[in-house]
């Protein structure tokens, strides 16, 4: 992509409203702009990220088993009458009236559409287990938006939903998730650490957090310190083989979320205890019959007894991730982003565009990039070197390729490292083949 083709309106000055790193770095990355309180406008840069990210997590959910569909944002107020919700959600809920006066909703979750789908299908244990999901907007009218996309009111989610016959399957069923999100976590470069939570308005009694340690996070979190050292996970898995001895090395050591964690009951020796913020990227939830209960989702088990079938959720913010990752991974220049959710795999300078020489030089380098499959940003525009160079750093992009008329004469370009800042002078073709590689 040419920056002069594209749609990156950067910001020089640090925007007064963003109170954290993330957000403060997605506005002047022009990656979002803000419509209106907790709602945003994804700006091609950002929705790079969003759509890798995204993709990310629908591989690694088609991996454990699960199947992607498509269900509605707005929802029939009927169903969660029928659940109890529609009250207990409260104020967070926006509820609209159509036309007809009928009651609907956006979606802040999927609980009742999915189980009123299931219910109408499914009948036997023969088509048991089953794990649907989708990724898709949601909303919720949150007292306090704020952090930018960190606490939308309007954000994206993939929610999962497992249906099985008992106990024994559906706890299976929540290990294959568990697992799933280590690995997925980890190919975004996070170590998300699983921690016991509570279960708030989505309800049942086995709940894990999955939660990145950062002094911004909003919740405060408390953990055996030993599990800061836990490697991140990457192992290849069969979903089909007993998953428990991996959540129980993960659960094995204490690590609770702030609504769970009781001073007095923590098992861990105070020094020994760490403290800290973290950002919950990840949320899963055992509940049982609590919605195939009252909405009559049963299947017939192998004795030919009807049960309700036992239930699962399992939620990730999808746009919440994308901060996330920035408070992660930044300096005091910009963003510097995992190479497998980077908008750009490169960042290619031509510091001066007026030079045919070097137009030559990054003209023939686009074209081989794109050639191999490299996505690159191509800075082609007339600004200073300095502007080209600051905005490079603050868009994060993994590589930058830099193409200067001393360079070109000499036969060479410089490579640089965004994370490690290492540069190194070589051809073109060296630089090519390397990021090829
Ligand atoms: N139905 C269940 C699981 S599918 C559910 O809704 N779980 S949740 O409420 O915990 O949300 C799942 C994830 O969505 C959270 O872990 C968090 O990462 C993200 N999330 C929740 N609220 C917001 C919000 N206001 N802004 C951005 N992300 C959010």
């Amino acid at each position: 992509m040419r920056l002069t083709r594209y749609f990156l309106p950067t910001l020089k000055e640090t925007p007064a409203e963003a109170q954290i790193v993330s957000h403060r770095y997605m506005l002047r990355a022009g990656m979002v702009r803000q419509a209106s309180a907790g709602i945003y406008s994804w700006l091609p840069l950002g929705y790079r990220v969003l759509k890798k990210i995204e993709q990310i997590v629908r591989e690694e959910q088609d991996r454990a088993g699960a199947v992607e569909m498509l269900m509605p944002t707005i929802q029939s107020a009927d169903l969660w009458r029928v659940s109890g919700r529609y009250d207990d959600y409260g104020k967070e809920m926006l509820r609209i009236r159509d036309r007809h006066g009928r009651d609907m909703l956006y979606g802040p979750t999927n609980e009742e559409l999915i189980t009123e789908i299931f219910r109408s299908s499914v009948r036997s244990y023969r088509d048991l287990p089953k794990n649907l999901y989708h990724i898709q907007w949601k909303f919720r009218d949150e007292v306090r938006p704020r952090f930018g996309i960190m606490r939308g009111r309007e954000f994206y989610m993939k929610d999962a939903y497992s249906f099985t016959l008992d106990y024994p399957s559906a706890v299976h069923a929540y290990n294959q998730m568990f697992v799933s999100y280590l690995r997925t976590f980890a190919r975004m470069g996070l170590q998300a650490i699983p921690m016991q939570a509570e279960t708030g308005p989505i309800g049942g009694d086995l709940s894990h957090e999955f939660i990145i340690l950062a002094e911004t996070g909003e919740s405060a979190v408390y953990c055996h310190k030993d599990m800061l050292a836990f490697d991140i996970f990457t192992e290849d898995v069969d979903y089909d083989s007993d998953l428990q001895p991996i959540v129980d090395h993960w659960t094995g050591l204490y690590a609770a979320a702030d609504e769970k964690h009781d001073p007095e009951a923590c098992p861990v020796p105070p020094g020994d205890l760490v403290e800290a913020r973290g950002i919950e990227v990840g949320h899963i939830f055992y509940f049982g019959a609590k919605y195939s209960e009252p909405m009559g989702a049963v299947a017939t088990g192998p004795d030919g007894k009807e049960v309700p079938v036992e239930m699962g959720s399992y939620g990730i913010g999808v746009s919440r991730l994308v901060g996330a990752i920035i408070e992660a991974s930044h300096d005091a220049d910009g963003i510097i982003w995992p190479e497998s959710v980077a908008p750009f795999r490169v960042g290619l300078i031509n510091l001066r565009a007026s030079d045919a020489a070097c137009v030559s030089v990054c003209d023939g380098l686009y074209g081989q990039l794109a050639a191999a499959g490299v996505e690159c940003l191509y800075d082609d525009s007339e600004d200073s070197a300095g502007a080209k160079f600051a905005r490079m750093d603050l868009i994060g992009l993994p590589w930058q390729i830099v193409v200067g008329p001393r360079g070109v004469k000499a036969g060479t370009v410089e490579l640089k490292n965004r994370k490690t800042g290492a540069r190194e002078e070589l051809t073109p073709e060296s630089a090519l083949a390397r990021l090829s590689a």
